[in-house]
């Protein structure tokens, strides 16, 4: 409960037809006020952020919402080296996939396949572009549903830079960027 129930005393105070409707129809409103806030809360967009790892800013992960659990999610992200030595995006961790790998895309004939890579370079002073068509991160198996305006925490391990805590952004399944998907 997160109120108190009436003192053991209010019995008698029911009895009244007046004020013993007051109690129960103040404590309607409170759960209906409370349910409100805990809407509003949930339908906030899932707000994508930057993090901030040594030398290197991780920019607005995000991943594509899914249909059921069991399936497979994509994740995206921008990393900026800020450094003057390269690092490299080595592999992810997370309680919500089975497996993650690192993919990279390329057209066979007119399909454009994906194929496990062994690691995500990120050149000394330059950015590795996480996007949807390319290189991205796979959640494999995935453990639960990701629901567009929650999160997927991760956890990126850098060659160099060491590892980070990331929460990823679920946007809408066709989404193409953090943020914007409608
Ligand atoms: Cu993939």
């Amino acid at each position: 409960m997160l109120w108190p129930e009436p003192a053991a005393g209010a019995g008698d105070s029911r009895a009244r037809p007046g004020s013993a409707f007051l109690p129960e129809r103040f404590s309607r409103m409170r759960s209906l006020l409370i349910a409100g806030v805990l809407a509003a809360c949930l339908a906030l967009p899932a707000a994508a952020r930057d993090y901030t790892l040594g030398e290197l800013v991780i920019s607005q992960p995000w991943v594509r919402a899914t249909a059921a659990a069991g399936g497979t999610g994509g994740g995206y992200l921008v990393v900026r080296n800020r450094g003057s030595l390269p690092d490299r995006l080595v592999r992810v961790e997370s309680p919500a996939a089975a497996s993650i790998e690192l993919h990279g895309t390329r057209m066979e004939g007119s399909v454009m396949q994906m194929h496990p890579v062994e690691g995500v370079a990120v050149p000394a002073g330059g950015e590795a572009r996480l996007a949807p068509g390319g290189l991205h991160i796979m959640f494999l198996n995935t453990t639960r549903r990701f629901v567009q305006g929650e999160h997927v925490a991760a956890r990126l391990v850098f060659e160099r830079a060491g590892a980070i805590e990331v929460e990823f952004a679920v946007e809408a399944p066709g989404a193409r960027g953090p943020g914007h998907g409608h």
